[in-house]
């Protein structure tokens, strides 16, 4: 699974448009896409480098992210300085 924040992604049209782009790179891939949050997960044999040039090249400007939002490290929580909130 690769997750990429894509900050100009911001209607139907680009979910389009970057499904089309990831398909014609990987006929089999999955792609799910939240809006309020830009991200895009993609379920690919490709790379994360080749699912992100794909959604460059059709206009868009793929970062990289965590499929999760950010959890603490146990050493962290065993101190009890938490980033969670
Ligand atoms: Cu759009």
């Amino acid at each position: 699974m690769t997750t990429f924040e894509v900050k100009d992604m911001t209607c139907g049209h680009c979910i389009k448009t970057i499904t089309h782009a990831i398909q014609a790179l990987d006929p089999a891939a999955k792609v799910q896409f939240d809006l309020a949050s830009h991200r895009v997960q993609i379920e690919s044999a490709s790379s994360e480098a080749e699912l992100s040039q794909a959604i460059a090249d059709v206009g868009y400007s793929p970062v990289a992210a965590s499929a999760d939002p950010p959890s603490c490290a146990p050493s962290q929580k065993a101190k009890g300085g938490c980033c969670c909130n």
